[in-house]
């Protein structure tokens, strides 16, 4: 493949509903950021792409929840969104929004332009009304029974317990989240892309990199969880999808006759690279379609994994039946990022919230960078936790790149008041020739690491500069040289300065910040990367100055601030979003028959991950219960226990079983459960009142 004339780098929009955290910023932004820099660096023609995406149930619902309109929702939040980019320093070439008046009219016609070329079918369903709100509910608006684990609050796309994907009308005994009532069935019409048309040139387009008949990219180069995703999703069939919602908020279907209609956000969103491109190029004096439209772009989009299948699938219809616009050559996609053993979760508020982490700790930012590049999710999900954070900076930054660092510009100001010395008449040793040359290894290592997505192999070969200058210090102690043999000392400071101007290129991606402040201390400008090996600026005679202490270390106590407040705000959310109840009547009580129970035995259900099967004495009876408690006790530890049971609960088939009854349980704000068991001793049978 040529080399492309120009990069076009899209971050996935966020919805503009709640903060960021870093499990989006390790999921798409980092990466993205990084490679970005990295192409700047050496000297490519890049447009990096962004925004809010403030349209869709996602927006509305927040909006509902926090009495505000749509509008005031995605104003607050875009705001906060782009301020903590920037202050993160991740270095859009333009963060916009997907309310504005451009993206309606690029989204608008771009619609348009489909519809005239027949790219669309209309159909007519039914789907559920509100008839006391007056409206369409989107699936996140209807909760009902899930069909497949009973649980009774699942949504009208999803069952967040059991993980399953649904649609609302599977959900059993429905219930619109606007009014509370049953929603009724109305017939409703939309227009659908018919992406099974399209089975055949996408799956070559997936699985072998061809558009028409062209080899287009090397699928080899894709990552292998987002070829599977895109590869079961073709070969589980494709199938027409509406493009249109009944929604009040969003890109108004420019139809005659469509009052009440919108794009559907997943149509308008990805729409939204476009526009922005559109803005940033009239505000720079470039031409969009260049990025766009000429076959030398190379578009890269940096996304979560919950977003594939709408970037290598559904997108790439819309671009290429529109016609004129090129597609992405790589979708780099990450995986998840957990937090201290569990899911990263906004509503539980389970979560490290980046505007807070920049507050907590000012001027730190690329601590965070690096930890999160250090364990970004690029294969596999990965775990964040704040003790690795501190082992990270501290033995990694302060320890390694820091300590060379400080070492080099100690030394340059203690035998040379800062100006590099000279190395003249002195003929380089071993030791000399290897440290630069595991330095300018690695150096390389690094950018041909970060052209093939491998950020966290990439950061490691940049540390391994500093390794490099480290072990080369211990080895030749120029400390102890510096009287006997002043010509070598000279040397090998020279030596070390220019590593050090190395580690300032190559750190730039991923430690913008840190690059900064090495590049004032050694006094020169941003260097170009390719230029970087044979730097000619720190030469002889040039006068350094000075560096603060990159990484002070993190305390024990910084930590456990941060542990603690991660709990406090899991809890009180947790609490928040669950209220105590309306009152019941003493006699509603009274039909509970609560007991105590002593469990006789217990054993996993096959084929379930969260089911036991426990046998429960009464004191009058042997009865058999299922629980879904196996992710949280062992079969073996239960046999004895007394625990607090629900006796007259109608029985109910549960995995072709009989179950009786139930077990209660209390669970905590991060949903781990207990067993209630007796304080003084109970028998089986005793009452519970
Ligand atoms: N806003 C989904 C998300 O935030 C969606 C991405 C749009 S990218 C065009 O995960
Ligand atoms: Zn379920």
């Amino acid at each position: 493949m040529n080399e492309p004339a120009r990069y076009l780098l899209t971050a996935a929009l966020p919805y503009a509903n709640g903060p960021l955290h870093i499990g989006h910023i390790a999921g798409a932004y980092l990466p993205a950021d990084i490679y970005a820099r990295y192409l700047r660096a050496r000297g490519k023609d890049v447009a990096f792409i962004s925004g809010s995406d403030e349209h869709g149930a996602a927006i509305t619902l927040r909006a509902r929840k926090d009495g505000k309109t749509p509008r005031e929702i995605v104003d607050a939040y875009h705001a906060l969104m782009r301020d903590t980019f920037r202050d993160f320093g991740i270095s859009f070439d333009i963060y916009h929004r997907t309310s504005s008046p451009e993206h309606y009219r690029t989204s608008q016609d771009i619609f348009l332009r489909l519809l005239e070329k027949g790219a669309f079918t209309t159909e007519t369903s039914q789907q559920y009304f509100d008839e006391e709100a007056g409206q369409f509910l989107a699936d996140r608006y209807i909760t009902g029974e899930c069909p497949k684990c009973h649980n009774e609050k699942a949504y009208g796309d999803q069952c967040e317990k059991c993980g399953s994907s649904l649609s609302p009308l599977e959900l059993i005994n429905p219930k619109s989240t606007l009014s509370g009532n049953t929603p009724v069935l109305r017939e409703t019409s939309h227009w659908y892309l018919p992406m099974e048309h399209h089975s055949n040139w996408i799956g070559d387009y997936i699985s072998k990199g061809a558009l028409d008949g062209k080899s287009h990219h090397d699928p080899r180069q894709w990552k292998a969880h987002v070829l599977g995703q895109c590869m079961s999703w073709i070969d589980g069939g494709l199938h027409a999808r509406a493009m249109t919602r009944d929604l009040d908020w969003g890109v108004p279907v420019p139809v005659e006759g469509a009052g009440g209609k919108v794009l559907y956000v997943w149509l308008d969103a990805p729409i939204g690279y476009i526009t922005n491109t559109k803005v940033w190029a009239d505000q720079n004096g470039k031409n969009w379609e260049d990025y766009w439209k000429r076959d030398d772009t190379h578009l890269v989009h940096f996304i979560g994994k919950d977003n594939i299948v709408f970037h290598c699938i559904i997108f790439p219809i819309i671009l290429r039946e529109h016609g004129d616009f090129v597609l992405p050559v790589n979708v780099p996609a990450n995986e998840f990022m957990n937090l201290e053993g569990e899911k990263i979760s906004t509503s539980r508020n389970w979560a490290v919230w980046l505007h807070e982490y920049l507050l907590d700790f000012p001027g730190r930012q690329d601590e965070m960078r690096y930890v999160l590049c250090s364990i970004m999710p690029e294969q596999k999900d990965s775990e964040f936790t704040w003790s690795d954070f501190r082992e990270r900076v501290n033995n990694e930054l302060a320890d390694i790149l820091g300590n060379f660092v400080n070492r080099v510009f100690v030394l340059t100001h203690k035998y040379y008041e800062g100006t590099i010395p000279s190395s003249d008449g002195y003929e380089q040793g071993d030791a000399d020739r290897r440290a630069m040359a595991e330095a300018l290894a690695a150096f390389e290592a690094c950018g041909l690491k970060i052209g093939q997505y491998r950020f966290r192999e990439a950061l490691a070969e940049a540390m391994n500069i500093a390794r490099a200058g480290n072990k080369y210090l211990t080895e030749t102690e120029p400390w102890k040289l510096q009287k006997t043999d002043p010509i070598r000392t000279a040397a090998i400071l020279f030596q070390c300065v220019r590593m050090t101007g190395l580690l300032a290129t190559a750190l730039e991606p991923f430690l913008p910040y840190t690059a900064a402040r090495l590049r004032e201390g050694l006094g020169t400008e941003q260097r170009n990367w390719d230029a970087s090996a044979h730097d000619l600026v720190l030469r002889p005679g040039h006068k350094i100055g000075h560096v603060p202490i990159l990484f002070e270390k993190i305390t024990e106590e910084q930590i456990a601030t941060q542990v603690e407040k991660l709990h406090r705000s899991n809890e009180s959310a947790v609490r928040a979003a669950n209220p105590i109840r309306e009152a019941i009547a003493f006699e509603d009580f009274q039909k509970l028959d609560l007991r105590v129970v002593r469990v006789v035995s217990a054993e996993p259900v096959p084929k379930t991950r969260k089911l036991l099967k426990l046998v429960v004495d009464t004191g009058v009876d042997q009865r058999t219960v299922i629980s879904g408690i196996a992710e949280h006790y062992t079969p073996e530890e239960l046999p004895g226990k007394h625990v607090l049971y629900l006796a007259n609960l109608a029985p109910r088939e549960i995995k072709g079983i009989t179950s009786q009854g139930m077990i209660l349980m209390g669970e905590n704000a991060s949903g781990r459960l207990a067993a209630l068991v007796p304080e003084r001793p109970l028998g089986p049978g005793d009452e519970v009142r």
